[in-house]
């Protein structure tokens, strides 16, 4: 089986996409401190509005998280978290019944409550390093999204040298998987992250994309969250996040050709007419 064929697994349902995705997911940060939209959606109204909007620009699914993972970012309380994802997800799970809606949390207590609001999928930067994770998604039989990290986001950037980057990334996201699923988790509901812009440099993150295949080989469909984040300033000069659209764009064309299935954006209308062309050319 080839490696594509082999992360062909099921995803969250989608109304709008075929087996084979990609899937958009929209990001709703309900932060004051994001690093491309810190504050723009940090009320309940604001973010729930966000989620609209990104869904009828055509996203599948909608990412809801309350604590900037940015480097240097300092952890939030999970009462705080709670406070800010779990009325957003509720509110985005009354008005749009087909979207698959993910937490983006690493504390389990806050995975919890966002699972009981309506979110089906956990996103884990930190691939379930709290130890009530695993079991408690096993317990809802939710999907889980596990993100490869060294360290927490306060000091990642100081713990960026590998001998092996896509070995090593690939090998401790195996690992996870296999602590994951020794918990209870069923295989066949866990998606794998190369973590672009986690405890890597610039220069790691193009090397990460390029070498998906190694990640596609352990079997789970491979999730990728490019959008807007520093190698493409690096790459481009373009200093302002907002103003990455079109480097974001190439990104993801280039994640997807490397067999990525979900592809974790800011800019959706943007992704989505590329995809449409990309796709049409490539299946034509
Ligand atoms: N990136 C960010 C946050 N969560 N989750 C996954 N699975 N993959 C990613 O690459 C990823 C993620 C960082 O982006 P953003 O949410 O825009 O910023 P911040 O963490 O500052 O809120």
């Amino acid at each position: 089986m080839s490696d594509r064929a082999a992360a062909r697994g099921a995803l969250p349902g989608s109304r709008r996409l075929g087996p084979d995705g990609p899937l958009v997911m929209g990001i709703v940060n309900v932060t004051p401190d994001s690093f491309s939209d810190g504050g723009r959606h940090a009320h309940t109204d604001a973010a729930i509005a966000h989620g609209v909007r990104l869904w009828g620009e055509g996203a599948d699914w909608l990412d809801v998280g309350g604590e900037s993972t940015r480097p240097g970012a300092e952890p939030v309380p999970a009462a705080v978290e709670c406070a800010r994802v779990v009325p957003v997800i509720a509110g985005l799970r009354a008005r749009l019944p087909d979207a698959v809606l993910s937490v983006d949390t690493s504390k389990a207590e806050v995975a919890g409550e966002a699972l009981a609001a309506g979110a089906t999928v956990v996103n884990d930067v930190t691939a379930a390093a709290d130890p009530q994770m695993a079991p408690l998604v096993a317990r809802a039989q939710a999907w889980l999204v596990l993100m490869h990290l060294r360290g927490t986001p306060r000091t990642m950037q100081h713990d960026t040298a590998y001998d092996d980057l896509v070995g090593e990334v690939t090998a401790s996201l195996a690992a996870a998987v296999e602590r994951v699923v020794a918990a209870g988790v069923d295989p066949s509901r866990v998606i794998l992250d190369p973590g672009i812009g986690f405890a890597k440099t610039s220069a790691d993150n193009p090397r990460l994309i390029a070498g998906l295949g190694r990640l596609l080989a352990l079997g789970h469909p491979v999730l990728v969250g490019a959008s807007r984040k520093r190698f493409i300033g690096d790459l481009t000069g373009v200093t302002d996040p907002a103003a990455r659209v079109h480097g974001s764009v190439g990104a993801a064309l280039a994640a997807v050709a490397n067999g990525a299935r979900i592809l974790r954006v800011h800019d959706v209308a943007a992704t989505i007419q590329a995809l449409r062309v990309y796709r049409a050319c490539v299946d034509a």
